[in-house]
């Protein structure tokens, strides 16, 4: 019985040499070890023995079964080492291998004019204010003292939620907003997107943008507008720039003023730019009608103020001679790249 089981465990050893898979290590597994196994039928046998036989064939049975659990670990902890092994030689990563470029984007020219924008406005004390596109017609219309029966507030011009509700279609509302907030001295601008029912072509687009300036305190004048506004053209378009005042109306300011600038590109002496006239039209202005500072809370016997407003798409395009407004908005990066 012990040859019986000297011989098991060779023919075991054998097997397990050549396994080379974990499937043939675990059927030799169970061949040898199993509840029916080939160990397990010797066992069987022991009954036939005498009883100094017994411990002497159950040591040496004891030894093989460990003998062969101990090679099938060894074979199959083998067997894992050879796969990782091989599996990382298969997934070693080739460092000289040249990377993915990533294709580096840049501000598009219109947050590029806001950015200039806004940096001139708060070297000068200027707050930015900021508010919802979606309004209310109080805030878009009313409150800027537009009469009832005003154009702009025609559905074919304004898009309406509902009755009551507007995307905004410029951003004094938002100067509204801060007049009920905010107590004088006020100076803010209010840069940002609005919205006209507008069929789009080279100079129009249903989604625009705009800043508009405000100045909330006592004793303001026309000539602190003008001086304003002469500071700001002057570092936004040159320091040899001029401007003029052309008289305008607005309801929400009396007196208004268009305002324009001389040429940057022929420095006012007439050229295609400007269309042989030396000026640019700018932006529009004027004193904040007493209407609206009551509107905003705003004691007109107290105080006084300006208020101005340009469109940003124009003077962007102005600026690099771009022809049509739709270029901002149709994410082509052949064109968003050359700014
Ligand atoms: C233009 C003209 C303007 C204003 C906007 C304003 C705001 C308040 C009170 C009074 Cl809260 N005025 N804004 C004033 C004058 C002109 O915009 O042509 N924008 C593109």
């Amino acid at each position: 019985m012990e040859k019986k089981l000297r011989e098991l465990l060779e023919n075991a050893k054998t097997e397990i040499d050549l396994a080379d898979s974990m499937d043939i290590l675990e059927s030799t597994r169970v061949k040898y070890l199993g509840k029916k196994g080939e160990l397990t039928q010797i066992l069987r046998g022991m009954g036939s023995l005498s009883p100094e036989e017994r411990p002497v064939v159950g040591k040496v049975a004891n030894e093989v079964r460990e003998t062969i659990q101990v090679l099938i670990e060894n074979a199959k902890a083998a067997i894992r080492d050879r796969a990782l092994e091989r599996q990382l030689e298969s997934e070693v990563i080739d460092i000289t291998m040249p990377g993915k470029e990533i294709e580096l984007g840049n501000k598009h020219p219109l947050t590029q004019s806001f950015d200039e924008l806004k940096n001139i406005f708060i070297g000068m004390g200027f707050k930015i204010a900021e508010g919802p596109e979606v309004e209310t017609v109080y805030y878009n219309f009313d409150a800027l003292n537009a009469p009832a029966n005003h154009p702009s507030r025609d559905m074919s011009d304004t898009f309406y939620i509902n009755d009551d509700i507007v995307l905004r279609t410029q951003t004094s509302p938002v100067q509204v907003r801060a007049m009920e907030k905010m107590k004088p001295p006020i100076r803010i601008i209010s840069p940002g997107r609005c919205f006209r029912n507008d069929t789009p072509d080279a100079t129009h687009s249903p989604m625009f943008h705009q800043l508009e300036g405000l100045v909330i305190d006592k004793g303001i004048t026309l000539g602190d507008l003008k001086g304003t506004l002469e500071v700001f053209v002057k570092a936004f378009l040159g320091e040899n720039t001029k401007i003029k005042f052309r008289p305008h109306y607005f309801p929400f300011t009396e007196p208004s003023a268009e305002v324009d600038a001389s040429c940057f590109k022929c420095g006012g002496v007439g050229c295609n730019f400007c269309k042989g006239s030396g000026w640019i039209e700018l932006l529009g202005a004027g004193m904040v009608h007493p209407n609206v500072l009551r509107n905003g809370g705003i004691d007109p016997e107290e105080y006084g103020g300006f208020a101005f407003g340009m469109g940003i798409d124009r003077l962007t395009m102005l600026k690099y001679g771009i022809d049509d407004i739709r270029l901002f908005f149709e994410n082509d990066m052949r064109f968003l790249k050359q700014f």
